[in-house]
């Protein structure tokens, strides 16, 4: 029997996946905020995907298999395009790091406030300034409708999602821009060979078998946004084959560059590998705030410049 080509994987994908929740609200959401960005001023609109997708072992999900991904990548990139212009729409897993929330100390955030009298709140003086610039800038961008935020939490969803933005997205062109470093499961129990209750215990070792999630790249960049700058992520632990791993990515889904990185060392620096050769990207160590995300949008941002002059011409 011939195995499924990948368009087939990938329609029986979608076609059984659990329909995604709200998808109206989405959608208007999505195509008011791409209206407002592109049209007139015709302001860049980047996708920033972050976080890890989870793989659920049953349909009223109990249990599920995730990953390490904490969205802080993410995050700080998608400060980075505001401050450099863009309109972003950050399609991040729930509960993961937030754009201008980074600063702040989340364990236990609570304490960043205390009562003076009964009837006021006041910020402690030693986190006045972090918790001002992140409320400030956070207004700003929501204010200017320059951040979209839209949660997933499965790999159904982040899929899903995922399409409906490129889908939505496809007339912008190559003023558009994907930059997708959500962690995303590579396997995962299709939907309508899972069990729908809670897997029950006490009859001896569980076995599960995984199936591939289909690589939905060639896709992206075949169908739903053809026209758009596309940027992908590989994280290796394996510093021996990241280079070569995400040289033969950049080949197959012929994305315009591929952002390398090692899990240990992926605060300090990251290889953004493209075609005109491989570039080392790394944070300012001697600034303690300086974070490798700073130097990797602006590089990022000055090759979409390149791309979109080049598109035009
Ligand atoms: O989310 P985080 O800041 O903890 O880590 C970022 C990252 C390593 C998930 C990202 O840089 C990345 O490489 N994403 C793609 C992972 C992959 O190869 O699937």
């Amino acid at each position: 029997m011939s195995s499924m080509g990948e368009d087939e994987e990938v329609s029986s994908f979608f076609e059984s996946s659990p329909p995604l929740k709200k998808m109206e609200d989405i959608l208007q959401k999505l195509n008011g905020f791409i209206e407002h960005n592109s049209s007139g001023g015709g302001r860049r609109i980047v996708c920033v995907t972050s976080g890890g997708t989870t793989v659920p072992l049953e349909q009223r999900c109990v249990r599920y298999i995730d990953n390490f991904s904490s969205g802080n990548r993410g995050a700080a990139s998608t400060e980075n395009f505001v401050k450099a212009g863009y309109a972003v729409v950050f399609l991040y897993r729930s509960g993961t790091c937030q754009p201008y929330c980074r600063s702040l100390p989340d364990d236990p955030f609570l304490e960043c406030f205390h009562f003076p009298d009964n009837s006021n709140i006041q910020v402690h003086s030693s986190h006045v300034e972090a918790v001002k610039m992140a409320v400030m800038d956070q207004q700003a961008a929501v204010a200017e409708a320059r951040l979209l935020k839209l949660p997933f939490t499965t790999i159904y969803e982040y899929l899903q999602m995922l399409r409906l933005i490129a889908t939505a997205l496809k007339d912008v062109g190559p003023c558009s821009m994907f930059y997708l470093a959500a962690a995303v499961s590579d396997f995962y129990v299709p939907w309508n060979s899972m069990t729908e209750h809670k897997i029950e215990s006490g009859s001896g070792p569980l076995d599960i078998r995984l199936a591939q999630v289909p690589k939905m790249l060639s896709i992206l960049r075949t169908t739903w946004a053809p026209k758009a700058f596309c940027i992908s992520f590989k994280l290796e632990t394996d510093a021996k084959i990241l280079i070569d791993k995400a040289t033969k990515a950049l080949g197959k889904y012929k994305v315009h560059a591929v952002v390398a990185n090692e899990l240990s060392t992926r605060k300090e620096e990251v290889v953004v590998v493209s075609s005109s050769g491989n570039v080392v990207v790394r944070r300012d160590s001697d600034k303690p705030e300086s974070i490798v995300e700073d130097n990797l949008i602006r590089l990022i941002v000055d090759r979409h410049s390149t791309y979109i002059k080049e598109s035009h011409s």
